[in-house]
């Protein structure tokens, strides 16, 4: 079992902790709860840069070690870190589970020392129209973001 995290630390509103868990060659499992955000749905990515010296800007693009267009988790063709969206409540609070087979944590394509990027918009998953729907979903800023390091 290798385990991972992120604590959202680069917004003074937006705090949270998202777990990451895989077992040798299985999924990964994440498990986030992240609080303060605006009620609604918000991209969710892992972005391929583990460097925030300029903030979330500084992550750079959606991992995408496979050189593949944006999508939707469950698509063929999708960026590794395209992990969809996760769902605000009213209270602000976020809590979800997403099992994924595209974010390993060890191996090539590790995702460790990169990072997790929150949205302030839904990401459209590819299917918009828009002319950033195939580059980033048009998910909008980067309201919080953190970089994934391993854990004991
Ligand atoms: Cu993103
Ligand atoms: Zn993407």
């Amino acid at each position: 079992m290798v385990k991972a995290v992120v604590v959202l630390g680069s917004s003074d509103s937006v705090k949270g902790t998202i777990f990451f868990a895989q077992e040798t060659d299985g999924p990964t499992t994440v498990t986030g709860n992240i609080t303060g955000l605006k009620p609604g749905i918000h991209g969710f990515h892992v972005h391929a840069l583990g460097d925030t010296t300029n903030g979330c800007m500084s992550t750079g693009p959606h991992f995408n070690p496979a050189g593949k267009v944006h999508g939707a988790p469950e698509d063929e063709i999708r960026h590794a870190g395209d992990l969809g969206n996760i769902t605000v409540g009213d209270d602000g609070t976020a809590n979800f589970t997403i099992i994924d087979k595209q974010i390993p944590l060890c191996g090539p394509n590790s995702i460790i020392g990169r990072a997790v990027v929150v949205h302030a918009d839904p990401d459209d998953l590819g299917k918009g129209g828009h002319e950033l729907s195939l580059s980033t979903g048009n998910a909008g800023g980067r309201v919080a973001c953190g970089i994934i390091g391993l854990q004991g």
